[in-house]
């Protein structure tokens, strides 16, 4: 049965202790614990993959071959059905509307919609070194002939004081992973009009478009994630020089997915997860030791160990947590992290 895996890992080698290092300096977010989304960062087209730091100003950084053209594919199949014109966030109310400055269209994948989106979503927690709770379900965006989307910034300031509104104000979004999901002919660079390359002479790529020519410019290529962060390392403050923008296709269409994660956890905490003793490493039926050696752990595991943030019934015999010492409240911590659900091979085993 695959039993609850260690926290942290370093088989990824020396790139893998670069992201780490990188991360611990440039985050400027709550510190999370360590949870099972903390495997070895394992790069979706591992040919490819390298690191470059294109600006510090803002910090931003393009992890090349992040994933592979049959993870980007399958992205692109699935959102494709449910594709609808993006909306932005209204800044007096915090709710999505139209407008002319952002012209894609746009669906979001649940969390954990699939093994895929699940994996990827583990990935992008590992890069970032922000737990997947603190992220918002992947938005796809598809951009064709002359869609773009305007400079904007990804933190949302609100005027208004809704619950949406006060969510963004308390809890912003501290990075943006986007993933490009296509080659694009010309056009649909992302830019930062007023970003500094770190290395403009190296870096530069062109041709450009007359948009792609202002600040720092990234092309889309297929596979590649860039990351950047929005609010300096205080974790309070929004960095000005992460104004961005999405510039409109000139040849061809352009499908990116984007993971905005928040400083803390996001989204509806359900009735469940704030109940005292949510995380607790108990077994609810006196079965359970007699259940788990026979093998329900694995063929039943849901109902079980449980899986994201559903507790299961026999935490303790299927050893999804640990039992914690009085007062060690990491340990206590631990325990609420999400369960992560099993792979092929611990459901065969
Ligand atoms: O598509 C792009 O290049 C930019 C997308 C973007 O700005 C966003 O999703 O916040």
């Amino acid at each position: 049965m695959g039993a609850p895996r260690p926290g942290l890992s370093w088989r990824g080698g020396p790139l893998l202790a670069f992201v780490a290092g990188l991360s611990c300096l440039l985050l400027g977010a709550q510190p999370a614990t360590a949870t099972p989304e903390y495997q070895a960062l394992e790069y979706g087209n591992k040919s490819r993959a390298w690191i470059e730091v294109v600006s510090l100003h803002p910090r931003a950084f393009v992890l090349h071959g992040f994933l592979s053209d049959e993870e980007a594919d399958h992205i692109v199949q699935m959102a494709t059905p449910n594709l609808e014109r993006s909306r932005v966030v209204d800044s007096k109310n915090g709710t999505g509307k139209l407008d002319p400055v952002r012209t894609s269209s746009g669906t979001f994948l649940a969390k954990g919609a699939d093994e895929v989106v699940a994996r990827i979503e583990r990935r992008v927690a590992t890069a970032t070194h922000l737990p997947v709770s603190h992220a918002e379900n992947l938005q796809v965006l598809r951009y064709e002939l002359d869609q773009e989307y305007k400079a904007h910034y990804d933190v949302i300031e609100t005027e208004e004081k809704t619950a949406v509104g006060l969510q963004q104000t308390a809890n912003p979004r501290v990075a943006t992973l986007l993933m490009y999901l296509t080659d694009v002919e010309e056009g649909g660079e992302t830019t930062f009009p007023g970003g500094k390359w770190l290395n403009k002479e190296a870096q530069l790529q062109p041709p450009y478009t007359e948009c792609g020519q202002k600040g720092v410019a990234v092309k889309p290529r297929k596979g590649d994630a860039l990351l950047f962060f929005s609010l300096h390392v205080n974790g309070k403050k929004k960095d000005a020089y992460s104004l961005h923008a999405g510039c409109p296709v000139v040849r061809g269409t352009k499908f990116s997915a984007t993971s905005w994660i928040h400083v803390a956890p996001f989204g509806t905490v359900t009735a469940q997860q704030s109940q005292p003793g949510f995380g607790a490493c108990r077994d609810n039926n006196d079965e359970c030791p007699q259940w788990a050696a026979a093998g329900e752990c694995t063929r039943n595991p849901v109902f079980m160990r449980g899986q994201g943030i559903v507790r299961g019934h026999c935490r303790l015999s299927c050893k999804v947590c640990r039992v914690c010492a009085a007062g060690d409240v990491l340990c206590e911590r631990e325990n609420e992290r999400p369960v992560p659900a099993l792979d092929a091979n611990d459901a065969t085993a």
